[in-house]
C-alpha cells in the first residue's frame, strides 16, 4: 500500500544552520539564509524523496529562541514553532559549539512527549567540532536519538564537486533512515480494518455516489484505499452507486460479507439492504484504520447530550477533498442541528491548522476520516482534545447516529 508522505520538521535556535541545512536537503535554495538571528519566521516547506523512506516534506521552521518582541510577533513565531511538532513524524533538533541550553532540552522533551522521533545534528563543525565529552554527554541524555557531527558549509562546498557520486548530506539521511526503521513505519504500522472482519471469498459491496462533488474520472482515496484492501485479502469488492444498490443484492446468490457506504447516503443504504447485512462507512473503516476509535466511540454517545448554542469543532484534515468539505460544512451541521433539535455553533479546522486556543469552550469536536495524513498526525491532533476531556466523533459515526444506526454501524469493530 502507498505510504503517506513523512513531515520532518527542522527545529534549533535561531542561527543554527536549520535553513542552511533544509537547502542543502533540497538541493535548492528554499529558505532565506542570513546570519542575522530571526531569519525564519514561518514554516517553510519542501517535498524531496529520500532513498530508503520515500516522499518525505522537509520542514524549516523559525528558532524556538526568538525573543519576546513588544510587538508580539517574536511570541507567534515560536508557537507557530511549537504548533508544527505534533504535524510531524520525524524530526532534526540542529544544534552547534558543544553546548545544549534549556531551550533546546525544553525542546526535545516537547518532542519525546508528542512522539515525534529526532535525531540530533551537531552543525557548524568547521567551526567548533563535536567533542568526546558533550557526544557522550548526549549519548547518555538521548540514547534513542541518533546524533550526527555536521557541517552544513563543508558539505555545501563539498555538493558541486561530488554531484551525484555522493551526497554530502549523507550522514543525515543515514540517521534519518535508521530512525524510520525503528519508529517511523514499524511504530505506526498500517491496521487495516478490513483484516480479520473479511476473508478470501467474501464479498465486499461499497457504495460509491458519482454526484457533483465526486471528482471526474477517478474514485476518492477512501474507495480506492478499501477496494485495494478487499484484493489484498483477496477478497471480492463489488462497488455501485446507491441506485444500482438493490440490483447488485438481487445479482448477488449470498448476502455480501460487508457493505461499505458513503457515509452521506447511510440512511438511504440501510433502507435498501436487509438488517442482518453489516453495514459500515468508508470514514468509520478510517477511524479503525488510523483514528482514535475508542475515543470516537466514546465521543459519539455524547452528541445526545449537546445543547443549545454549544460549539462543535469539526475537523476537516483533508483541505482539497470538496467532498470532505462539503460533508463537513454543510450537511453534517444541518443533519446534527435537526436530529439534536439545537441551535449549534459551528467552528472549522482545515488540513493540520492548529486547534484554537480555548478548547475547553467546545462541546464536542468531530474529526474526518483524515485519508490524506498518517495516523501520527491524527492521533497527534485529537491528543489536547483527549487531554482537556473534550468527547470526540468522527465524520462517519456522527452521520450514522443522525441517521439512527450507529450501533449497526460500528458494531463489527468492536
Ligand atoms: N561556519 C558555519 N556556518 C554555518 C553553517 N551552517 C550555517 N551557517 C551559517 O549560519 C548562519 C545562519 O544560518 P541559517 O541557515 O540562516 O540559520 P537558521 O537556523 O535558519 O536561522 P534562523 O532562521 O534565524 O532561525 C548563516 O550565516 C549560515 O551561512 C556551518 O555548518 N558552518
Ligand atoms: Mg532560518
Amino acid at each position: 500500500m502507498k505510504k503517506e508522505e513523512v513531515y520532518i520538521g527542522i527545529f534549533g535556535k535561531r542561527n543554527q544552520g536549520k535553513s542552511s541545512l533544509m537547502n542543502l536537503l533540497a538541493g535548492q535554495n528554499i529558505s532565506i539564509v542570513s546570519d542575522t538571528p530571526g531569519t525564519t519566521t514561518d514554516p517553510v516547506k519542501k517535498s524531496c524523496e529520500i532513498f530508503g523512506i520515500g516522499k518525505c516534506v522537509f520542514v524549516d521552521t523559525a528558532g524556538f529562541d526568538e525573543q519576546v518582541q513588544a510587538d508580539g510577533l517574536g511570541k507567534m513565531r515560536v508557537e507557530k514553532t511549537f504548533d508544527y511538532v505534533q504535524r510531524l513524524d520525524m524530526a532534526i533538533l540542529l544544534i552547534s559549539e558543544n553546548s545544549l541550553a534549556q531551550a533546546e532540552k525544553d525542546f526535545a522533551r516537547l518532542l519525546s512527549e508528542n512522539s515525534v522521533p529526532f535525531i540530533i545534528v551537531h552543525n557548524k563543525a568547521d567551526v567548533s567540532a563535536l567533542s568526546p565529552g558533550f557526544a557522550s554527554m548526549l549519548a547518555r541524555l538521548y540514547p534513542q536519538n541518533p546524533l550526527v557531527d555536521f557541517s552544513v558549509r563543508e558539505a555545501e562546498a563539498a555538493a558541486p564537486l561530488q554531484k551525484a557520486e555522493k551526497n554530502p548530506c549523507e550522514p543525515i539521511l543515514k540517521a534519518l533512515r535508521a530512525l524510520y526503521e525503528k519508529h517511523g513505519a514499524a511504530a505506526l504500522p498500517p491496521r487495516p480494518a478490513l483484516e480479520g472482519l473479511i476473508k478470501a471469498g467474501d464479498c465486499v459491496v461499497m457504495v460509491c455516489p458519482i454526484d457533483g462533488e465526486a471528482p471526474t474520472e477517478r474514485l476518492i482515496l477512501p474507495q480506492v484505499l478499501f477496494a485495494r484492501q478487499c484484493l489484498d485479502l483477496h477478497a471480492l469488492p463489488v462497488l455501485c452507486q446507491l441506485e444500482e444498490l438493490e440490483t447488485v443484492f438481487k445479482k448477488l446468490r449470498k448476502e455480501p460479507a460487508l457493505v461499505i457506504t458513503d457515509s452521506q447516503v447511510f440512511g438511504s443504504v440501510a433502507q435498501r439492504i436487509p438488517a442482518t447485512c453489516p453495514l459500515t462507512s468508508f470514514s468509520i473503516c478510517l477511524a479503525k484504520q488510523k483514528g482514535n476509535f475508542e475515543h470516537y466511540i466514546a465521543g459519539t454517545s455524547q452528541l445526545s447530550k449537546l445543547k443549545n448554542h454549544n460549539k462543535v469543532l469539526m475537523l476537516e484534515s483533508c483541505t482539497h477533498q470538496i467532498n470532505c468539505h462539503d460533508i463537513g460544512r454543510v450537511k453534517l451541521p444541518a443533519l446534527l442541528q435537526a436530529k439534536t433539535g439545537k441551535k449549534l455553533e459551528f467552528v472549522y479546522v482545515s488540513g493540520l491548522d492548529p486547534l484554537p486556543d480555548n478548547l475547553s469552550d467546545f462541546a464536542m469536536a468531530v474529526q474526518c476520516g483524515g485519508c490524506m495524513v498518517s495516523a501520527r498526525q491524527l492521533e497527534n491532533r485529537i491528543k489536547a482534545l483527549v487531554k482537556n476531556n473534550i468527547p470526540v466523533s468522527n465524520y462517519g459515526m456522527t452521520l450514522a447516529w443522525c441517521n439512527g444506526i450507529f450501533d449497526r454501524a460500528t458494531a463489527m469493530f468492536r
